[in-house]
């Protein structure tokens, strides 16, 4: 309370002198912002800022052709529109309604069954399978569960923007390991493959409060698939230091030339210690139907489920219907070339080679992804200086996305934004383009480069 004073300037007088010179460090007489008691928790403290939202909203202000998040601009196949049209348009009217807190009966035994085949033990749908809106429910609850105040977090760099916020959200103290970058001579293309972890580094970051790595195949931004033998060596780590893995595997059926997604729970001694999550929006080009999985032990998934039901609950009864039926279709073709799983990458893939030749031809240098849908681009012999831009504290690669969006009308992301505030200066020159778009978006971005080089022919 402040001091009662006759006058109201005398009254206004203490109050300002009170709120200036506390002699106990804080105000006395707290601004008005300050009485509230809306003063956010600490732990969302610098967690506000998220760079799909900045860049989401950049594309859409100046209209841009959007290369940037990752989702498919083309539809996805008729049959799994098909069915969620069929299961909101049938009459079983329960599809209304809420389901099981865990996951909707017909889909958690589906999960079970098909991975339960690709990682070669029988699955339990109510134990070892927990449905979740989206992978990213799915890491939030990863991390909640079993992350406390000072615990330390492997995550490997560059990463998911999530992984770093959601692990400081819980507590813990994200600890990073960069993939170091082995340079290509011979002039070839560079490839994701060259970005590769030093096992000695990766080894020296475990330390007694190490609670768990994350692990993230095909990996985004990259699109770096991890060599069975380098899952090898990170399982060896992870049990050697009694460590749980969340293994991130949203890209799982993305993969090219011929590389093999490597399941690491399915490696000697990690079953027991690892939470595989995957996403029904990225394996069926339908991310707005936020229905993903976390699949493991029952004694990991019990404290996921702890946080689910009391965060939230369950996802959607209609699109976990419709993720069920059309997983009991793939699970009847796969390894066919009727499975969509078997389509897309082939899709992707040509995009992939369609966007990398626009971009060469700007003289842009792609980093030829060997997964996911994500292409990175290394500006450094591109670089433009960027007019009316003065040097500042924000990234190069920041600065130039935002240039490109403005000038150019064209989006991507910076990868200074998958890295850690210390490593953001040094990975500042690449930008990330996401090519899960029609062939008639990915041309209209190659005019665009097309016109800028010609505009431009010394860059
Ligand atoms: N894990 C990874 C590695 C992801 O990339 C995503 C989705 N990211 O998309 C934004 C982008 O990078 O442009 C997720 C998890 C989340 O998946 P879901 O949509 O199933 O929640």
């Amino acid at each position: 309370m402040p001091l009662r004073l006759q006058t109201t300037s005398g009254l206004c007088l203490v109050r300002d002198l009170l709120r200036r010179n506390s002699p106990f460090g804080f105000s006395l007489y707290p601004s008005k912002a300050k009485m509230s008691k809306a003063v956010p928790a600490r732990r969302l403290e610098g967690l506000d800022k998220n760079i799909w939202v900045e860049f989401a909203s950049l594309a859409a202000t100046y209209k841009a052709v959007n290369l940037g998040q990752g989702f498919p601009n083309f539809p996805p196949p008729d049959f799994v529109r098909e069915a969620l049209v069929e299961v909101v348009g049938g009459n079983d009217t329960s599809i209304h309604q809420y389901t099981q807190a865990f996951g909707h009966p017909r889909l958690v035994a589906i999960l079970a069954r098909f991975f339960g085949k690709l990682f070669g033990r029988d699955l339990n749908p109510r134990t070892n399978v927990l449905v979740t809106v989206g992978a990213y429910e799915a890491l939030f609850c990863c991390f909640q569960a079993f992350v406390d105040e000072g615990d330390e977090v492997i995550i490997i760099e560059p990463f998911f923007d999530c992984y770093e916020l959601m692990v400081k959200m819980a507590g813990g103290i994200p600890v990073f390991i960069p993939l170091r970058v082995n340079a290509d001579k011979s002039g070839k293309l560079s490839s994701s493959r060259d970005w590769q972890l030093d096992l000695a580094e990766l080894e020296a970051k475990f330390t007694q409060r190490t609670k768990a790595i994350v692990l993230n195949s095909p990996n985004n931004p990259l699109g770096k698939v991890f060599s069975k033998v380098e899952m090898e060596a990170i399982a060896a780590v992870c049990v050697k230091h009694d460590v749980v893995c969340f293994s991130d595997e949203v890209y799982e059926w993305l993969v090219y030339d011929g590389n093999e997604h490597v399941r690491i729970g399915s490696l000697p001694g990690m079953w027991d210690r690892t939470v595989t999550i995957g996403s029904a929006g990225k394996s069926f080009s339908a991310t707005g139907w936020k229905v993903g999985w976390a699949l493991g032990p029952d004694h990991l998934l019990k404290h996921l489920r702890t946080v689910h039901q009391n965060s939230v609950y369950h996802c959607g009864t209609a699109p976990q219907e419709a993720v069920a039926r059309v997983l009991e279709k793939e699970f009847e073709r796969f390894g066919t070339p009727q499975s969509y799983f078997f389509q897309l990458p082939q899709q992707l893939q040509r995009k992939r080679d369609f966007l990398i030749q626009s971009l060469e031809a700007v003289g842009m240098k792609p980093i030829v992804p060997e997964g996911s849908y994500f292409l990175t681009a290394d500006l450094s012999t591109f670089k433009v200086e960027l007019p009316g831009l003065p040097d500042s504290e924000e990234p190069y690669d920041s600065r130039f996305a935002k240039w490109m969006i403005k000038n150019k009308g064209l989006a991507a992301i910076p990868v200074s934004a998958f890295y850690s505030p210390p490593q953001k200066k040094n990975f500042d020159h690449f930008i990330r383009f996401c090519f899960a778009k029609e062939d008639s978006t990915l041309k209209a971005a190659g005019d665009i480069l097309q016109q800028w080089s010609q505009k431009e022919p010394s860059q």
